[in-house]
């Protein structure tokens, strides 16, 4: 059967979660917060769109349902696909992989074929979700073999691909073993985005390479069409970050952050997902230094580190947790004192509302991860900070460090260069400081996260 929508998008996770049953034990659900689905909420709704990925737990999939005016299908995986393809595959080999390979990355065969038979799986649901002359938008490194495979099906359609993390150099590449039939997954797409210029020359240069393409500046030729590759930085919901701020109880909950934390001259903050791309060790090192070397001190200055939980069950993903904790203990055990922890460590999710108050009650805000494709938390840290107030240390190997100009730049891996860029953010004058946020303001105000999806959406709509 082919379906009635005219605008569809392929991702691995629906915009939902999950709530408690009703008393009639029916499911119910609620949109997730995240800025893709409310920068895509009006294309959905206004053209009757439809999106497909997975609800979340093993097993069936729930019928297909509608939350928030979107059409919603849910694509069924198992507990050995979960642990294949989204744990194996997707994040043990590719996430690594495109990530400067900073933890090693795993190849292991099983994982490979489930990556193959999911991602056959969505495009078989895509296909027959899609109207005659459809355009469907196909998102991140879980979905790669998506464009082809529904091309294949589905030559009607007007397909684009966006890639939320790094595209790696040729010599990282190449080690993967599927490199050729991940090119030709992607090259199935129309318009193939990316955070950045650099990912969009590597993708370039990988399809002359590996495939033997020929292109041409941007434009790539393959099996008789022209497949477009170019970068399409994310952003936020501005408008979003706004509303909380203006809120007076997210003002009195950080006046209210800083007293719990003792009123001190410095808060340093960190969030992030507790993810060994992130930094977090790095940034923990360099703050323990500092203390070691008197050039900050407790009670003075503290720090907050939220870790958000993530990919609990990958091997990687323990390892780091017990290196961190280790850290915040050794750290708080040399220089913390009876009711002063010098790292206040938090490894819990916080609400919307919450963050946006960490954000406002923060002084220097810390986003130093060794690779990543944006970083989300450095553009709302900025956009939190209305009053202009509050630094940002920002690393050079985040997508948000070729907009984010004004930040304290640095190199995560060279220590002494993060300890450098935060005690100039910790020192730095006011009016500097001021100054440097209001331009970066400026930048997310004209570059929010509808003008990335307007972007994109219309150089897919305009490409012959
Ligand atoms: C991938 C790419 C790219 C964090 N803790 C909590 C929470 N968060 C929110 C943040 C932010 C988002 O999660 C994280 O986004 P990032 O961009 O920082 O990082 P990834 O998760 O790695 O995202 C990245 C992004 O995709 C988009 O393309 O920028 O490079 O790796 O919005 O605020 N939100 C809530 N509670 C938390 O405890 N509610």
């Amino acid at each position: 059967m082919t379906g009635q929508s005219s605008f569809v998008v392929v991702a691995n996770r629906l915009p939902v979660d999950e709530m408690p049953s009703d008393e009639s034990g029916e499911r119910r659900w609620r949109r997730s917060p995240g800025g893709l689905v409310t920068a895509l909420h009006p294309v959905l709704v206004q053209r009757d769109g439809t999106w497909i990925g997975w609800a979340g737990s093993a097993g069936p999939a729930p019928a297909p349902f509608m939350v928030d005016g979107i059409n919603l299908h849910p694509v069924p995986l198992d507990a050995d696909e979960i642990a294949r393809y989204y744990e194996g595959q997707s994040n043990s080999t590719i996430w690594p992989l495109y990530h400067d390979a900073v933890e090693p990355p795993i190849f292991r065969r099983r994982w490979a074929s489930s990556y193959r038979e999911v991602n056959a799986r969505f495009s078989e649901a895509a296909a027959e979700v899609a109207a005659p002359g459809a355009t469907v938008w196909v998102q991140d490194y879980q979905l790669q073999l998506v464009p082809d495979m529904l091309r294949r099906l589905r030559p009607d359609l007007r397909i684009g691909f966006f890639l939320h993390i790094p595209f790696p150099p040729i010599e990282l590449f190449m080690q993967l073993p599927q490199r050729a039939e991940i090119m030709r997954g992607l090259l199935g797409a129309d318009l193939v985005g990316f955070q950045q210029r650099l990912a969009a020359q590597n993708f370039v240069r990988l399809a002359h390479h590996v495939l033997g393409c020929q292109t041409s500046g941007s434009v790539i030729e393959h099996e008789g069409r022209r497949v477009k590759a170019a970068a399409f930085p994310i952003s936020i919901d501005i408008e979003e970050i706004d509303r909380l701020v203006d809120n007076p109880l997210i003002l009195t909950r950080s006046e209210q952050i800083r007293a719990e934390l003792g009123d001190p001259k410095t808060i340093i903050l960190g969030v992030d997902r507790l993810d060994y791309t992130k930094g977090i060790e790095h940034r923990l090192k360099a703050f323990r230094e500092l203390l070691e070397e008197n050039r900050v001190g407790v009670p003075d200055t503290v720090m907050v580190q939220v870790a958000t939980p993530s990919r609990e069950r990958v091997e990687h993903y323990q390892a780091l947790r017990v290196k961190v904790e280790r850290e915040v203990g050794r750290i708080n055990g040399d220089f913390g004192r009876v009711g002063v922890p010098a790292v206040h460590y938090l490894h819990q999710s916080y609400s919307r509302s919450e963050l946006v108050a960490l954000y406002r009650a923060a002084d220097v805000m810390m986003v130093t991860p060794l690779r990543d494709g944006m970083n989300l938390v450095a553009k709302e840290y900025v956009a939190a900070r209305g009053d202009a107030g509050g630094s940002l240390v920002l690393s050079e190997f985040a997508g948000a460090a070729s907009e984010l100009r004004q930040a304290f730049l640095c190199n995560p891996h060279d220590l002494d260069a993060v300890k450098d860029a935060l005690v100039r953010a910790v020192h730095v004058d006011s009016d500097e400081a001021r100054k440097r946020m209001s331009i970066m303001q400026r930048h997310l105000r004209r570059n929010d996260v509808s003008h990335w999806a307007r972007s994109f959406l219309t150089e897919l709509g305009s490409l012959t």
